[in-house]
C-alpha cells in the first residue's frame, strides 16, 4: 500500500523517496488505514472534553496500535530507510501543558483500545504551548507551529454558531483519529475558526489578546496574568463547550435520544475545571428545546462526571461574574440558578456557586450538578474528601470516587524503549501488551544474574543513546557510566526543583573539598514555566547558573554534570525516560494530585526518590519499602502546617548551618559573577522569608536519601533487582486499568 501511494504522490519507489517524502506517504496511508477500522454506533457514547490533548507525534503510535510498525520498519530498513529518521520530520503538536493533557492523550488511546465509542472534544490550538529556548541563562519564548499542510488533521463539513456577548463566530471542526491497539477507530474533535491569524503574534509570543476573532484559537492557555489575559480564557472555553454541547446534542438527536433520555445517550467527562461551562451551556439548550428548568438540570447533572486534578487554589478556577457578563452574558442567569438552589439548600457558604467577592467557583458546579467527581490518585481523592472538598463529601458521600492515573504502555514502552521491549516479550512472551498485568511474569526472574545484567545492559545501551542526543542537540556531552538522575515536569515550586538545586549545591561544595563519589552522577531537568511565574523561571536560572559553573569546573565535571534540556515535550520525554537511573519526585506531600511521570519511569525500570505524595503511595506499596526511597514529611504533617501556619522557613536556614550555606551560595560571589544578582536574590528571599512549599522542610532528609541512593547504585545486582521489581510491578499503571474503571463505574458505556 505505502509504495502504491508514494507511486500516486511523487511517481517514486521507497528508496527513491526522501525522508520527508516517506513521512507524507505512510501519513496517508495511516489515515486511510485508521479510518476504515472497525467501529460501531453504541447508543451511548463517551465525550471526554478537555482543555489540552498533548498527543505527541503519531506516526509511530498509529505504526503500533493498527499492528503494521514491525512491518514497515522492516521494509524501510530494506531500502536503506529508518523510521527514526522518518519519525524527526513529524512536528509534534503541543496542546497540553504537562501531566493533565498527556493523560487526556492517554486515555483516548485506552478507550479506543477497550473497544469504547469515545471521542475527545478540544481546541485546535495554532501554536499550541509556546517553544522554550534557554538563551543567556534564562527561559524565552517563542512560537511552535505545528500544522503542515498535509497533516493528522482531518477537516471535516462540519461548523457550528457560538455567540458571544460581543460577536458570533462560525466553528470549523477538524479530526484526528484516535487508533486503539488492534481495536476502533474513535476521533479526537478539534474546533477552530477560519479568521484566526498567526502573524498578530509579534515579539516572542505577544499578540494583541482583545483580537478575539483572530486569536481565539492561536495559543494553549495564552498568559492569562491580566484582565484581558482571563478574558480570552473564557472566550475559549466557551468555544470549546458550546461547540461541544451542540454536536453532543446533534448526534444524540440523530440516534434517536429526545433529550429527556439524554443520559441514555451521552456522558460527558468534565476533565478539570476548564469544560465547566458545558453544565450551564447544556441547561440553555436543553430550555431552548423547550423542556422546563429543573429537568433541564437534572438531564444534564446526570449526563456530565467531573475530574478534579489538583488541590492548588490558585489552579481551581473562579471567574468574576463581571468578566462572564462581558463575554457570556447568555449563561449568568442559569449560573444564578443553579447558585440559588445551593443557597437554598444549604447553610453553608464554602459550598456557594457564587462567593462574596463575587466570582463564581467553576468547581462547584460541577461537584454540584454532575454525577460523579473523581480524584486521580488515593491519597488526593483522600485530601479532596477529608480536607479540600470536605463540605461537599458530606453532601454527597456517593458523588466521590478514586480512579488514580495511568499511561499508555504502547508509548511509554513499546514506542520509546524498543530495547526493553524486545527483551520482554523475549522473556514472558507477548501477553503484557494487551495486558500489562502480565508484566508480573518478569519477578519470576528476579534472582536470574542473566537477565538482570541484560536489563542493565539495555539501560547504559539507552543512556548511551540519550548522551548521543545531548551531544547533537545541547552541545553538552555527559558520561553514559554516570548515573543519570532525571527531574522532568513542569516547573512549579510545589514540585520542587528548587530543592534538586540545592542538593547540585551541595554535591558542588563536598566535590570542592576533596570528597568524591565512587560514580559520577549526571543531573538532567526538563521542564517549562509558565510565561508569567517569576519565581519559576528564577529556578530555571538558578539551575543554568549551576549548569554553567559545574560542568566548567574541571575538579568538579567529571563527577557532576547538571544538563537542562531546552523545550521539553513529549518527543524529549520519549529519548530521556528509557534512559534513567532516579526518577525524581520530589513534590511536597499533599500537592501532586497524582503525577504520571512517576509511572512512565518506573515503567522503564527507573527508582523512585519521592515523598509519600501522589500516586507515589501506590508505587510504594506495589514495589515495597525496599525498591523505592521515600523521604519528607507526610501529608497530614503538611496539611497541619498549612492549618497552622507554623512553617517559618526561616528558621530551618537559621537553625542549620548546612542549609545555611547550600541557600547563602545562591547569591554568593561564585554564582553572582555567572547569574543575574536581581533574579538569584529574589529566589534568595523568596526561600527563606516564604517557602510556601516547604523546600527547607525536607532538603536535609533528601540529600540523606539521595546519597543513600548513590551508594546503591554501585551495588549492581540489588539496583538491577530494584529494576526489575519496578518494571514487574508497573502494570497496575496501564491507562487500559483506569479506562476500564472509569467505564465500568461511572460511563457505562457497552
Ligand atoms: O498536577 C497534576 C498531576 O499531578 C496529575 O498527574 C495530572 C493528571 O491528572 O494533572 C496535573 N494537573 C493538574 N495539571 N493541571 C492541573 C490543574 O489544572
Amino acid at each position: 500500500m505505502l509504495e502504491k501511494i508514494l507511486h500516486n504522490k511523487y511517481k517514486k519507489t521507497i528508496s527513491e523517496c526522501s525522508n520527508e517524502e516517506l513521512y507524507f506517504g505512510l501519513l496517508e496511508m495511516t489515515k486511510e488505514l485508521a479510518d476504515k477500522k472497525y467501529r460501531t454506533r453504541s447508543k451511548k457514547k463517551l465525550y471526554y472534553i478537555s482543555a489540552e490533548f498533548l498527543i505527541g507525534k503519531l506516526l509511530s503510535n498509529h505504526l503500533i496500535n493498527l499492528g503494521i510498525f514491525d512491518q514497515i520498519s522492516e521494509l524501510l530498513t530494506q531500502n536503506n530507510k529508518s523510521i527514526t529518521e522518518i519519525e524527526n520530520i513529524e512536528l509534534e503538536p503541543s496542546l497540553g501543558n504537562g501531566g493533565l493533557g498527556r493523560l487526556a492523550a492517554c486515555f483516548l488511546d485506552s478507550i479506543a483500545t477497550l473497544g469504547i465509542n469515545g471521542d475527545g472534544i478540544g481546541l485546535n490550538y495554532h501554536l499550541g504551548l509556546f517553544r522554550q529556548i534557554l538563551n543567556d541563562k534564562r527561559q524565552k519564548e517563542t512560537v511552535n507551529p505545528w500544522m503542515t499542510d498535509e497533516s493528522w488533521l482531518i477537516k471535516r463539513d462540519k461548523s457550528y454558531m457560538v455567540q458571544f456577548k460581543d460577536l458570533t463566530v462560525t466553528s470549523k471542526l477538524y479530526d484526528i483519529a484516535v487508533t486503539g491497539f488492534d481495536n476502533r477507530t474513535n476521533w479526537l474533535h478539534l474546533f477552530d475558526i477560519d479568521s484566526v491569524d498567526e502573524s498578530i503574534v509579534k515579539e516572542g509570543i505577544s499578540f494583541e489578546k482583545g483580537d478575539i476573532t483572530h486569536n481565539l484559537t492561536l495559543f494553549l492557555y495564552p498568559d492569562d496574568s491580566d484582565e484581558k489575559g482571563e478574558l480570552l480564557r473564557i472566550y475559549q472555553q466557551y468555544f470549546m463547550v458550546s461547540n461541544s454541547a451542540q454536536m453532543i446534542l446533534e448526534e444524540c438527536i440523530s440516534k434517536g435520544s429526545n433529550l429527556h433520555d439524554l443520559y441514555d445517550y451521552a456522558v460527558i467527562q468534565i476533565n478539570d475545571t476548564h469544560p465547566t461551562m458545558v453544565i450551564p451551556e447544556l441547561i440553555r439548550l436543553l430550555i431552548k428545546q423547550g423542556i422546563e428548568i429543573d429537568e433541564a438540570i437534572e438531564i444534564v447533572s446526570k449526563t456530565c462526571a467531573y475530574t478534579n486534578h489538583t488541590i492548588l487554589a490558585e489552579a481551581l478556577e473562579k471567574w468574576p461574574i463581571k468578566y462572564l457578563q462581558q463575554v457570556v452574558p447568555q449563561l449568568l442567569p442559569i449560573i444564578e440558578i443553579l447558585d440559588n438552589k445551593v443557597r437554598r439548600k444549604y447553610d453553608d457558604s464554602s459550598v456557594y456557586i457564587i462567593d462574596t467577592k463575587n466570582r463564581v467557583h467553576m468547581a462547584h458546579i460541577d461537584i454540584h450538578y454532575s454525577f460523579s467527581v473523581n480524584g486521580v490518585a488515593a491519597l488526593h481523592t483522600e485530601i479532596l474528601k477529608q480536607n479540600e472538598l470536605h463540605n461537599f463529601y458530606k453532601i454527597y458521600p456517593q458523588k466521590f470516587n478514586n480512579k488514580t492515573n495511568g499511561i499508555t504502555f504502547r508509548r511509554w514502552l513499546i514506542h520509546c524503549n524498543p530495547l526493553l521491549t524486545a527483551y520482554l516479550s523475549k522473556l514472558i512472551g507477548n501477553g503484557f501488551k494487551k495486558n500489562a498485568d502480565e508484566l508480573e511474569k518478569l519477578l519470576s526472574f528476579v534472582e536470574n544474574r542473566t537477565v538482570l545484567n541484560t536489563l542493565l545492559q539495555i539501560k547504559r545501551e539507552n543512556k548511551k543513546s540519550l548522551k548521543e542526543y545531548i551531544l547533537k542537540t545541547q552541545g553538552v556531552e555527559i558520561d553514559e557510566n554516570s548515573i543519570f538522575d532525571i527531574h522532568i515536569k513542569r516547573l512549579h515550586e510545589y514540585k520542587r526543583q528548587q530543592m534538586n538545586a540545592l542538593y547540585i549545591i551541595h554535591k558542588y561544595l563536598e566535590i570542592k573539598s576533596g570528597k568524591k563519589p565512587a560514580t559520577p552522577i549526571t543531573i538532567l531537568f526538563g521542564a517549562k514555566a509558565a510565561p508569567s511565574y517569576i519565581i519559576a523561571k528564577d529556578i530555571i536560572h538558578l539551575v543554568l547558573c549551576l549548569q554553567e559553573l559545574v560542568n566548567n569546573d574541571k575538579d568538579v565535571s567529571p563527577y557532576l554534570k547538571v544538563v537542562m534540556v531546552e523545550n521539553y515535550n513529549v518527543t524529549l520525554a520519549e529519548k530521556l525516560i528509557p534512559a534513567c537511573d532516579i526518577s525524581e519526585q520530589i513534590s511536597l506531600a499533599s500537592k501532586e494530585a497524582s503525577g504520571t511521570g512517576n509511572m512512565k519511569l518506573m515503567l522503564n525500570g527507573a527508582v523512585t526518590l519521592g515523598t509519600m505524595d501522589g500516586a507515589n503511595v501506590e508505587i510504594a506499596k506495589l514495589v515495597g519499602e525496599d525498591n523505592i526511597y521515600i523521604f519528607g514529611e507526610s501529608s497530614e504533617k503538611v496539611i497541619s502546617h498549612y492549618e497552622n501556619r507554623d512553617y517559618i522557613s526561616k528558621e530551618y536556614y537559621e537553625g542549620d548551618k548546612e542549609i545555611r550555606q547550600m541557600v547563602d551560595f545562591i547569591i554568593g560571589d561564585t554564582l553572582i559573577k555567572i547569574g543575574n544578582k536581581k533574579n538569584l536574590m529574589r529566589l534568595y528571599h523568596e526561600i527563606i522569608n516564604t517557602d510556601w512549599f516547604m523546600t527547607l522542610l525536607d532538603i536535609k532528609e533528601y540529600i540523606k536519601k539521595k546519597e543513600e541512593m548513590l551508594a546503591d547504585y554501585n551495588n549492581r545486582e540489588k539496583w538491577a533487582k530494584m529494576m526489575l521489581v519496578n518494571i514487574g510491578r508497573a502494570g497496575y499503571f496501564s491507562s487500559d486499568r483506569t479506562i476500564a474503571e472509569y467505564n465500568k463505574d461511572i460511563w457505562h458505556v457497552s
